[in-house]
């Protein structure tokens, strides 16, 4: 998401990859960036930010007259609606994710699929909300913004986990809109692809 919010800003950046399946994450110099080891982070004028919606948010108000996400700082409603997907991708789907992709990460017993169904009955909740949302307004926010590329990573990784998304023809369609009218879209999914060429994948 966050190479696609650069993108669509225009501003110039510097890509460093992190090899999650090679543990990169946990190493001291990354750690010195992102003390939990998470991916994404940012360095911004020498100085750290993780979480998602944060690196996202300084992404847009660094360019506000970008689309990244539309009307903020200007309409305090558009601003909270985004702020609520974002929080709703990062907070509420997110660990749903985990769930379906890493069990093994939430429990430091053996039973796996108890996590993985009660990830999937939670999933399956989550993007029912998300699928009526986009169906009825196209967007989350009614126009494109950055939200609606999170939630296609969202709903792009539970399916590559196994989930069954044949219920969701809004989200399914997302990935495909995306690519038709977003170049910034495009360009992040050439970088993607890239990276993971270069990071053996
Ligand atoms: N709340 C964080 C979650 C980030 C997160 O969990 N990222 C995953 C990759 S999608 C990660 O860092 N996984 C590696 C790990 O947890 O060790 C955010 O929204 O930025």
């Amino acid at each position: 998401m966050v190479v696609c919010a650069l993108e669509e800003a225009g501003l110039r950046y510097d890509l460093k990859l992190i090899n999650i399946l090679a543990g990169e994450q946990l190493k001291d110099d990354y750690k010195a960036v992102s003390p939990l080891g998470k991916v994404p982070a940012a360095v911004i004028d020498g100085k750290p930010l993780t979480e998602n919606s944060a690196i996202l948010t300084f992404v847009a108000r660094s360019a506000p007259e970008s689309a990244v996400l539309p009307n903020v700082g200007l309409d305090p409603w558009v601003q909270a609606e985004a702020q609520s997907g974002l929080s709703f991708c990062g907070g509420t789907l997110h660990p749903q994710i985990r769930g379906l992709m890493a069990p093994q990460r939430l429990t430091t017993g053996d039973q796996f699929s108890p996590i993985r169904e009660k990830s999937t009955q939670l999933a399956h909740q989550s993007f029912t909300f998300a699928d009526r949302r986009i169906a009825d307004r196209g967007w989350w926010i009614g126009s494109w913004s950055i939200v609606d590329v999170y939630l296609n990573w969202a709903f792009s990784a539970a399916l590559r986990a196994g989930f069954d998304g044949a219920s969701f023809p809004a989200l399914l369609g997302l990935s495909q809109r995306l690519t038709a009218e977003k170049a910034s879209f495009r360009r992040m999914m050439e970088i993607d692809a890239r990276a993971l060429v270069e990071l053996g994948l």
